[in-house]
């Protein structure tokens, strides 16, 4: 099951808005079958070890991370190539909670006289698709706070300055997140202040969906966003009713969603609950104390990404993550568990998981 695991992250960042999923096949104690869901679309795991076995699979085990599937979707069931083959046993890490399989895949190898055992390495299996896991149970897709700051909590200068807070390798470091997410976030502020392409900039990496919040439609026609508006797919979200710039940023390739106002400002939790419709399953904020704040408001974090670098800027006007009035009582605090540090350079990575009450 290890391998297995260790096989299913090479799917990261190519699978949404499906599961990383590892399998490996084992005869006469050898391995003799691996695979992993290469990307959306493609064969699941359990297919492609057995399309890899080096020999007849017939009476075989196999180790796989995520309970097998046993519906019509993109593929047919991976339960019906698993009696196909001969499969004797089947091991699993955790039960699928798609209403779609959720335990049938399990009943229908029993119902065939396959053997299956399940919550083999359960915690490992499960850390893999917190995504997966979040987005199929919930109508807003899995959204993750990232931004760099000083040890004294600033994201910039008092004079705005935010160039570069960490180092090269921690900026490099954002890339592969924004490969991993399926679609990153900015407010506008941010897009006028640096004029970002928010794309990831490492080899094969995939581009996330850009989706910026821009109540009264500031973006300009020139920024680098709506310039490459037909390459990597962008959304805008907003208040504003200018038909005329909506008409002129969606002859540039922009999708414009509208919606309600809250506060004077976009609603954030209508627009991620549309994101979920459209089967974005992950959404990665770079965006600014505004819009953290607003989705912190609206119980709409799950996970932080902190770049931390050896500095200190102070000003009690240089900016900070989370703008707005705060809270007033310590109990009120957003808590994280499941805390993680990644030396990188001369900065810290420091990620954490909201805890769930
Ligand atoms: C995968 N890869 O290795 C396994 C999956 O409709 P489909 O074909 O895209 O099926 C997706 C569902 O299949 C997914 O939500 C999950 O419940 C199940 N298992 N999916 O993409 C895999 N084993
Ligand atoms: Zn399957």
């Amino acid at each position: 099951m290890r391998r297995a695991i260790e096989l299913a992250k090479k799917g990261c960042g190519y699978t949404n808005p499906n599961p990383l999923v590892g399998a490996v096949i084992v005869k006469d104690q050898r391995v003799i079958g691996e695979g992993y869901h290469e990307k959306i679309g493609g064969l699941h795991a359990e297919r492609n070890a057995l399309k890899n076995c080096i020999e007849d699979p017939e009476g075989a085990e196999i180790y796989v991370t995520l309970e097998p599937c046993c519906h019509y979707g993109k593929t047919p069931p991976c339960t019906e190539a698993l009696i196909e083959a001969g499969i004797k046993k089947v091991y699993v890490g955790n039960l699928d909670p798609n209403p779609k399989v959720a335990g049938g895949g399990i009943k229908i190898l029993n119902d065939h006289g396959i053997e299956t055992e399940t919550g083999i390495l359960e915690e490992e299996c499960r850390q893999l698709n917190d995504i997966f896991f979040h987005y199929i149970q919930n109508d807003i897709p899995y959204i993750a706070l990232k931004y760099a700051m000083t040890l004294d909590g600033k994201i910039a200068t008092a004079t705005g300055e935010s160039k570069w807070i960490t180092g090269e390798e921690a900026r490099r470091h954002v890339h592969t997140l924004r490969h991993q997410y399926a679609a990153i976030m900015a407010g506008i502020g941010t897009v006028l202040a640096d004029d970002p392409m928010l794309n990831a900039r490492i080899e094969h990496g995939n581009d996330p969906i850009r989706v910026i919040c821009d109540s009264n439609l500031r973006i300009s026609e020139g920024s680098n966003i709506v310039k490459t508006a037909r390459e990597i797919p962008t959304i805008i979200a907003t208040i504003s009713k200018d038909q005329e710039k909506i008409a002129k940023l969606e002859q540039k390739g922009c999708k414009i969603l509208k919606t309600s106002e809250q506060d004077g400002k976009v609603n954030v939790k209508e627009v991620l609950k549309q994101l979920r419709n459209m089967e974005i399953d992950s959404v990665l904020v770079e965006g600014g104390g505004i819009l953290n704040e607003s989705l912190i408001k609206n119980d709409c974090v799950h996970k932080v990404y902190a770049y931390i670098a050896p500095k200190l800027f102070g000003g009690e006007k240089a900016k900070t993550p989370v703008e707005g009035k705060g809270i007033e009582r310590i109990q009120e605090a957003l808590v994280f568990d499941e805390l993680k540090a990644t030396p990188l350079g001369n900065d810290i990575l420091l990620e954490g998981k909201v805890r769930s009450c």
